[in-house]
């Protein structure tokens, strides 16, 4: 609750400059070139860690040009047209990408667009030097946030999103205003990579004939981790559920109680004009659902569903957000409350680290919407571009990887040995699926678990032990592999890294959990997915079930976390 106030209490002071500035009639403040074919496995010559970000950031440069036209994609046009419309592009980096790397950073200082003005269109991208756009299953564009003045406005991922409001208004901008960007790019390989975010706005002088009318707006930003920096949750497996699950409406238990109060809900500032809604999901999002309440009466006033280009579902970045159209409109109050849910697929996999946020524009003071209980409020969408090409690779196509259950046994691993399977420049040892000579899946009794270290975590890369159905043999891709083992289980990202700000899990090591039953598993790693690998459990003898017993104290099943370390020394 504390972290939901403290978000309100900035986001009205922005809302409230900003209303009187539009007011006053102001315009100050403001609230992969891959391929999408499939690459062969590739592995590194030996691992270069990218340049620290402090000189990075020395060698950024932001560039501004002008462009004819948007890009391939069909992606939703601007609503405020004609000869003020100024397109520019504006280019940032270049970010250099280590191996296999995910760095989740913020630049501070970016230059602000020169002159006052407002902005009616932005379109986010990544891009390499030569311009071309990468395959999302090699360069991930994993999330950008811009910040103006402290407030978040807009976005970025993989789903590459446009935000156009309706004709006749813009979000103010002043060449006094603080632009932050907060990014991160995720190189799915152990290659280095150079890439440049862009962003295409369409900026309208506030002292053009067409500036001169305009309304500005600020951004609501909604979502269901409202307050955390890096607001992520977990979707369970449940293939033989509902198949969707809602977040947060769908936890219970534990889980429903640790839920804060109100995370995804905020409240209107400012009497006004609701005039867009453009949501955020990941691979397996179905929908997000914006709700306004008033005076106790609850409404949907939108609802973003996902279309899915590819054709195993709803399991990759190949999709596209339905958002508002033009004639979307909605009155709103000062105290009215907008509680936003995300639906996600739960039949096909889990989904680890999603998303369910919305940047929500409003125009304080505008009178011209529409009021949210009405049944001519209209909620149909528009989906915010076509199928895109840098995002069709999802995977799946065969390989020569072999099929782990058919393998014979690697080596024995007993409870208390010391020894672990560790994962060292990108490979699992032992049972790397892509390693001929150590390939056999290592095998531990049933009771035991089995500990994984992640050597590579000292040069800041995540490696992550993620069930997934056997065979798990086909190609990587941003929708493959998926993390559908009939019996889950997931490592965490082992790395090291600032809690607020990534997903770390700030350990490099791990174990299986010791009540898995007999049988062989496979994994991959969910950060790198061309990365899999197996073991293998196998029935206790009567001797190992006795000591265990006896090294739990109990008559029961040896603790997962204590049996591998101090299982002889335990009373
Ligand atoms: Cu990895």
């Amino acid at each position: 609750m504390t972290t939901y106030h403290r978000r309100f209490t900035r986001l009205s002071i922005a809302l409230a400059l900003l209303s009187a500035a539009a007011l006053a009639g102001l315009t100050a403040g403001g609230v992969h070139a891959a391929s999408a074919k499939q690459p062969a496995k590739p592995r590194p010559a030996g691992i270069v860690p990218a340049p620290s970000e402090a000189v990075q950031q020395q060698h950024r440069r932001l560039t501004v040009a002008a462009i004819a036209s948007a890009r391939p994609g069909g992606y939703i046009p601007g609503s405020t047209v004609g000869r003020d419309v100024q397109h520019l592009r504006y280019r940032y980096g270049p970010f250099e990408i280590g191996p296999g790397q995910n760095p989740n950073l913020i630049d501070p200082g970016l230059p602000a667009p020169a002159g006052a003005g407002f902005i009616t269109r932005f379109e986010p991208n990544l891009e390499l030097a030569d311009g071309t756009v990468p395959a999302a299953n090699q360069l991930h564009l994993h999330h950008a946030v811009w910040l103006v003045n402290g407030n978040p406005v807009w976005f970025a991922d993989a789903e590459k999103s446009v935000f156009a409001p309706p004709a006749g208004y813009g979000w103010p901008t002043a060449p006094t205003d603080r632009w932050i960007l907060n990014h991160m790019l995720h190189n799915l390989y152990p290659t280095h990579a150079r890439a440049y975010l862009t962003w295409d706005v369409d900026f309208v002088p506030a002292a053009s004939p067409t500036g001169r009318k305009l309304h500005g707006i600020g951004t609501l930003w909604s979502d269901v981790r409202g307050g955390e920096n890096y607001p992520v949750f977990d979707i369970p497996f449940r293939p033989k559920g509902s198949g969707r699950y809602t977040y947060p409406t769908g936890l219970r238990g534990t889980a429903a109680r640790r839920y804060p109060d109100g995370m995804n809900s905020i409240e209107v500032p400012v009497n006004g004009t609701l005039v867009l809604a453009v949501g955020h999901l990941h691979p397996g999002g179905l929908w997000n659902s914006l709700r306004l309440t008033r005076g106790g009466r609850t409404t949907e006033i939108h609802r973003g569903a996902v279309r899915y280009y590819d054709p195993a579902g709803p399991v990759s970045w190949d999709m596209a957000m339905g958002v508002t159209r033009p004639g979307w409109k909605v009155a709103v109050r000062r105290g009215d409350t907008l509680t936003i849910t995300a639906t996600y697929d739960s039949r096909h996999a889990a989904w680890y680290e999603s998303m369910g946020l919305m940047v929500v524009g409003i125009a304080p003071g505008d009178r011209t919407g529409i009021d949210p209980f009405s049944p001519n409020l209209d909620r149909r969408t528009r989906l915010t571009h076509g199928r895109l090409a840098e995002n069709r690779g999802s995977g799946g196509a065969p390989t020569t990887l072999p099929i782990a259950s058919t393998l014979p046994n690697g080596r024995a691993f007993r409870p208390g040995d010391g020894r672990s399977v560790s994962i060292s420049d990108f490979f699992y040892f032992p049972g790397d699926l892509s390693r001929p000579a150590a390939r056999n899946p290592p095998v531990v009794p049933a009771g035991a678990p089995l500990r994984f270290v992640n050597k590579d975590a000292r040069l800041g890369i995540p490696h992550t032990i993620t069930a997934c159905r056997t065979p798990c043999s086909a190609a990587a891709g941003h929708g493959y592999p998926l993390a559908n083992g009939p019996i889950p289980f997931d490592s965490g990202q082992l790395a090291f890294g600032l809690p607020q700000l990534t997903a770390f899990a700030n350990r490099s090591d791990w174990q299986t959990p010791a009540t898995l039953p007999p049988g062989t598993y496979n994994y991959f790693c969910r950060v790198h997915p061309f990365m899999r690998g197996s073991f293998r459990v196998r029935p206790s003898t009567t001797a190992e079930i006795k000591s265990a017993a006896r090294a739990s104290g109990f008559g029961g099943r040896p603790e997962s976390r204590a049996s591998n370390t101090n299982a002889s020394t335990a009373p």
